[in-house]
């Protein structure tokens, strides 16, 4: 009975192992799955065998269940296996059939990007002035009358407040009306810096204005970059020799000159003007024959300011200056119309 039993398990052993040789000689995956199941699956040809054995007499029913577990283990180990040869055989072709060639040249579907002129302009102010010890300071857009105004010792309803042609917001439900601006400069970004940081400080703002302005050289969108700088014993030689130093550092040694200039949030205040960038001082249409050009605003922060941001002016002086970023830019760029760097258009921007 048992020399029966284990002729039966030869013959199927033999059969699978000649079938499952093929397979995967073929490297044929959906064969070796097929002689998974038929041999070793619920209706597979060795379960049914072994379900049989329950039949045997008692005493042979040992010696059967041994050699059929022989057998199934076997043949389970042979197919799995199997499989893994197979499935490494399908890696390895699968890599040689898709193989990348990586000296080939890349697809460009995409054309390059670029940083915006005016955003490089900010990023080398931003990398000059943190060698200086400035940190980056920034504010909102829409801003209170407050702090674009009357904190910078604007009175209200001073005419110093035409010389920034304001755009006023329609305010919430509640609140007054004129209460809220887009600011006309960064300088309320000094009074917010001052009021949350405290003092001593040094930063600098760089950020979007609006002004109710536009030709050639004026935007009613632009852009400003912003600096203080407020300690004990400031005076206006540290402006002097930060202004010359980065001027020098962005356009290379050019002379610099300040003259007297008003604005309400400095005492005393200046334009700052510096040596033509097209002729070198001679008289040019870009300087219009005066061989300078004016590149910022700037002065000592007005004791009133200081005090508005909660600062001593008793014990703390300070410099502010202000720039407009998107002058430096057409000036870097000899760009006739400031307009070009707000129209996105490819065509110009490609060839800055
Ligand atoms: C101011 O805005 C002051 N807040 C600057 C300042 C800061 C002075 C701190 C003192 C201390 P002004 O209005 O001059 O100043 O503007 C500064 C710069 O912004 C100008 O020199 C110019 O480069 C630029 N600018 C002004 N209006 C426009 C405009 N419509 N379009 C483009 N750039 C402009």
């Amino acid at each position: 009975m048992i020399e029966g039993l284990r002729a039966d398990l030869d013959a199927l052993r033999a059969d699978f192992e000649a079938q499952l040789s093929a397979a995967r000689g073929a490297d044929n995956d959906e064969e070796v799955q097929r002689l998974r199941s038929s041999f070793l699956g619920p209706k597979g040809r060795l379960t049914l065998l072994l379900r049989g054995l329950g039949q045997l007499p008692p005493e042979a029913r040992p010696e059967a269940g041994r050699l059929a577990n022989v057998v199934r283990e076997a043949l389970t180990r042979a197919v799995t296996e199997a499989e893994g040869a197979v499935a490494a055989a399908r890696r390895a072709r699968a890599l040689t059939e898709t193989r990348v060639d990586l000296s080939l040249p890349g697809r460009r579907s995409h054309p390059r990007g670029a940083v915006h002129p005016t955003n490089r302009v900010v990023r080398e102010l931003v990398d000059l002035f943190a060698e200086l010890g400035f940190a980056v300071a920034s504010g909102p857009e829409v801003e209170l009358d407050w702090y674009n105004f009357e904190a910078l010792n604007f009175p209200p309803d001073h005419p110093a407040r035409d010389m920034q042609d304001t755009f006023f917001v329609k305010p919430p439900p509640g609140r007054k009306d004129k209460e809220l601006v887009l600011r006309t400069h960064t300088s309320p970004v000094q009074i917010r810096s001052m009021m949350t940081q405290g003092v001593p400080i040094r930063a600098i703002m760089p950020g979007r204005v609006y002004r109710c302005d536009s030709d050639a050289t004026h935007s009613p969108m632009f852009h400003q970059i912003e600096g203080l700088c407020v300690d004990e014993g400031i005076s206006f030689a540290h402006l002097k020799g930060v202004m010359q130093s980065f001027l020098n550092a962005l356009f290379g040694a050019r002379a610099v000159r300040f003259r007297p200039s008003f604005f309400p949030f400095v005492e005393p205040g200046a334009e700052v003007d510096m040596q033509c960038v097209l002729c070198d001082g001679a008289g040019c249409r870009l300087c219009k024959q005066t061989g300078w050009i004016e590149i910022l605003g700037a002065g000592m922060v007005h004791p009133n300011v200081l005090e508005a941001a909660g600062v001593d002016s008793e014990r703390y002086t300070g410099f502010a200056f202000g720039l407009g970023i998107d002058r430096i830019g057409m000036l870097r760029h000899a760009i006739d119309d400031l307009g070009h760097l707000f129209r996105s258009d490819l065509r110009f921007l490609e060839q800055i």
